[in-house]
């Protein structure tokens, strides 16, 4: 029986794509082929709203924003604009009667990992809700051929691998090749007769792939656009002539080294000459599109500010403001005051660091030589913005020889946004002190949010069908009315079914996602989960020493009444970061002895599964009891695994660092475990000579902890593997594990003691999603929107 009028249509037209777009009967076909015949179907159906959209915008006139980011975080396509059309329920049907297992076919579909991390993610929810709430918007990026790494673990050891996610058809993109551009390197720069002229020594080809990316309720789609590098020459006949066949096809390997592989470094600078040809050539191509886009429309450079608005994602693209620039006065004759003041009017930057190591710089040497037209209006822009503010000395986009792209982002920004209210604070009163006091109105605050359709609707449809039947579906498209759900945080059956919901969340990790491991979870403990890049300032070792102090108390008492936990990990390192490794050699070593102990078995487990991406967040977020937010207060810029772990009612263990301060703020003190030092008081211990050693001192969980690591109670023995990373703790510590260890440990027990009260629990896990209406990036959207875009949504 048909219960979807639709679902007898998409049958057919799934059919129809297995036979003519994969070329295969039903009876040959493999999940891959259905998995593409299914994706095609569902491509076919968002080109309407997408056609729709571009003629809308265009027809009106309207301005379009422009994010230009080096990351898109997007993970899978396929459920989500399933989601997003609405179709799901016909989809189960059309896909029941062709037999197929819609998990399968979902899962079949690699991620697209083009992304670190935070930044990445973020640009990803992004342009989901820029096209849920009918914005006209493009996305720039890179096609890398290879995202991030994969990881293993070999001995409890990262390795990594390359990630060849293209390896094999991508069915959500258009290729455009009637859309290309030229982007120069190097060369030389000329003045004549009153003009300039750089004359590049290389030159590339940026070609555009698009990915239409459908809104909620499939009324609007907006075009991610990423530039894959192309030789201009393809081959060196004479050298082919020649014989010399590997030589000959040299110019296509090095232009397309360009849009290879994403640099997998999120914090550390490499200060590599292929990073910053990436950079320009990402923000080249865009604004060359941008341009041509603009002057077909509007004509009249003059009218830019008002039809065109760029976003620029960290500093990553900050070469815009040369680069455009550079196009107003060289190409289309400009002057350079007039120049500049259409620049400042466009762009705009958001900050989402403040770590030292994070911020960009260049030598101007290499500047000099791989865009030599760019390092001449980056001292222009300098020293006009030196001539026009007089400045203090130590302040400036060039200062030793090095391009502060930071300093260069504001300075060429309309408004400069950081992504929390604690993190604006602190860009207001650290990094840009000085250029927030001469330009005291231009640093806006946009704290973060993340898209509940593939946070909440599409990966927890367990909670999102209890929260449909209690205050119907209106939340998706407007998260604030999650707060229906409040009256109902003390109704026995609403928490009931809360429970019941996370309990099959928990189920099924533990039987196949942590049992494919190993693992024996009981889906009644404490589901307690860290999941983010692994970092220093993130702070995984305070949570697996917590780990180690626990077990060291149980094993001490092993008939006592302690709360059993199954404590999981998720996160890679930056391949260089010799210290983060360490970090998970020593979880996964922990791990190894902790899960084999009898003794404790029932009570601590510790899971790491290897290469967490998008989609595993989808499954462990879900069934999360606790969500671990424990960076070292002052450095987290926002987070938003917090606010996804919010919105899908776990609690928070958690510093008062980054959107923390703003989720407890909203849950309200009472429904969050806060433990230690604040920003402020961070600071100033960080300061004090022998912080980490008295702390250790002080700490009899803390010290014996450190020695069972030191002894190799955990590495066959030998302590040798962890005896920098413990020297570092004794010593340093910059980070403060050691000073907030006792607040952590105090902090888990006063979880465990709430856990024991189920009840209790479910009532602050309702509130906990009743009050995170606004972590949705829609708001986060609205509020671009209406401070700094000044863009408004086109009526469909
Ligand atoms: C820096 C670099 C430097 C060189 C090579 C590649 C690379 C890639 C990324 C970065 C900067 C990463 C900054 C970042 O991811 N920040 C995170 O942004 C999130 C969204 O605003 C925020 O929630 C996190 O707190 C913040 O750490």
């Amino acid at each position: 029986m048909t219960r979807h009028p639709f679902s007898q249509d998409l049958r057919d037209r799934i059919l129809y794509h297995l036979t003519r777009t994969q070329g295969r009967e039903p009876e040959a076909a493999t999940i891959f082929d259905w998995r593409l015949a299914v994706s095609h179907t569902v491509r076919d159906l968002m080109v309407d709203p997408w056609m729709t959209a571009l003629r809308h915008t265009r027809e009106q006139g309207a301005k379009r924003v422009y994010y230009l980011s080096m990351e898109f975080l997007i993970g899978r396509t396929l459920g989500d604009a399933v989601i997003n059309m609405r179709l799901n329920e016909a989809m189960d049907e059309a896909l029941g009667q062709l037999g197929l297992d819609k998990r399968e076919i979902l899962e079949d579909e690699p991620d697209a990992a083009l992304g670190n991390g935070g930044l990445g993610r973020l640009a990803a929810c992004f342009m989901e809700s820029l096209s849920s709430l009918q914005c006209p918007a493009v996305g720039y990026g890179i096609r890398y051929e290879h995202g991030l790494f994969r990881q293993r673990f070999e001995a409890g050891q990262q390795v990594e691998t390359p990630e060849d996610w293209l390896n094999q058809p991508h069915p959500w993109e258009f290729t455009r090749i009637d859309y290309s551009y030229t982007i120069g390197f190097k060369g030389h720069v000329e003045e004549v007769d009153g003009g300039v002229e750089w004359h590049p020594g290389e030159s590339v080809i940026a070609r555009a792939y698009d990915m239409p990316v459908i809104g909620w309720n499939g009324e609007w789609a907006n075009t991610l656009r990423l530039w894959g590098a192309h030789p201009t020459t393809l081959l060196d006949l004479q050298r082919f002539n020649a014989g010399d066949h590997a030589a000959a096809a040299e110019p296509e390997a090095l232009a397309r080294t360009l849009s290879r592989v994403l640099y997998p470094d999120d914090t550390t600078e490499a200060g590599k000459e292929l990073r910053l040809k990436q950079e320009y050539f990402l923000t080249a191509a865009a604004l060359q599109d941008i341009l041509r886009r603009f002057l077909s429309e509007h004509g009249d450079l003059r009218l830019l500010p008002g039809k065109v608005a760029i976003q620029l994602n960290d500093t990553h693209p900050a070469i815009a403001g040369p680069e455009l620039m550079r196009l107003l006065m060289d190409e289309h004759g400009l002057g350079f005051e007039e120049a500049r003041d259409l620049a400042r009017g466009t762009l705009n930057y958001t900050n989402h660091t403040l770590l030292p190591e994070a911020l960009e710089t260049w030598s101007t040497w290499l500047m000099g030589r791989v865009l030599p037209r760019h390092m001449q209006i980056i001292e222009m822009i300098d020293a006009d913005h030196r001539a026009a503010t007089g400045r203090p000395d130590h302040v400036g986009i060039v200062r030793n020889d090095q391009v502060h792209m930071g300093e260069l982002a504001f300075i060429m920004a309309g408004k400069v946004n950081g992504v929390s209210a604690l993190h604006t604070d602190l860009v207001r009163s650290t990094v840009f002190a000085d250029l927030h006091r001469l330009h005291p109105d231009r640093i806006v605050n946009q704290t973060n949010g993340v898209t509940p359709r593939r946070w909440l609707r599409m990966a927890n449809p367990a909670l999102a069908g209890l929260i449909d039947e209690t205050i119907g579906t209106g939340w998706t498209a407007d998260l604030d009315r999650l707060s229906g759900l409040e009256p109902h945080a003390d109704d026995p059956a609403f928490r009931e079914g809360l429970r019941a919901a996370k309990r099959r969340n928990k189920q099924w990790l533990a039987d196949h996602p942590l049992g494919d491991l190993g693992l024996k979870a009981d889906p009644d403990a404490i589901f307690d989960v860290q999941v983010k890049r692994i970092h220093e300032y993130k702070r995984q070792l305070l949570n697996i020493l917590e780990a180690i102090a626990l077990w060291r108390r149980i094993h001490d008492d092993p008939n006592g009444d302690w709360v059993p936990r199954v404590k999981i990990f998720g996160g890679k390192a930056a391949p260089g970061y010799w210290l983060a490794k360490t970090v998970i050699r020593l979880i996964n070593d922990v791990a190894a002895t902790i899960n084999n102990d009898p003794m404790t078995g029932k009570f601590l487990q510790i899971a790491y599964p290897p290469n967490y991406n998008v989609s595993m967040a989808e499954m462990l977020i879900p069934a999360a009891d606790l969500s671990e937010q424990i960076s070292t207060a002052g450095k987290e810029a926002s987070g938003t695994g917090n606010m996804k772990f919010t919105m899908n009612g776990a609690l928070t263990i958690g510093t008062l660092d980054g959107a923390n301060v703003e989720i407890r703020e909203h849950v309200g003190a009472e429904n969050f475990f806060l433990f230690g030092l604040t920003a402020e008081e961070a600071a100033a211990e960080t300061a004090r000579p022998g912080h980490a050693r008295a702390a250790i001192e002080a700490s009899e969980d803390l010290r014996a902890a450190l020695q069972m690591v030191a002894e190799g109670r955990f590495s066959g023995g030998q302590g040798d593997p962890y005896f920098a990373l413990l020297d570092r703790t004794w010593n340093d510590d910059p980070f403060l594990v050691a000073s907030d260890f006792g607040a952590y440990f105090a902090a888990q027990r006063r979880v465990d003691a709430a856990y024991r009260d189920q009840a209790e629990w479910d009532r602050m896990a309702a509130l906990n999603i009743a009050r995170s209406g606004y972590f949705s990036s829609d708001r986060t959207i609205r509020g671009y929107m209406a401070d700094i875009w000044r863009a408004g949504p086109v009526g469909g």
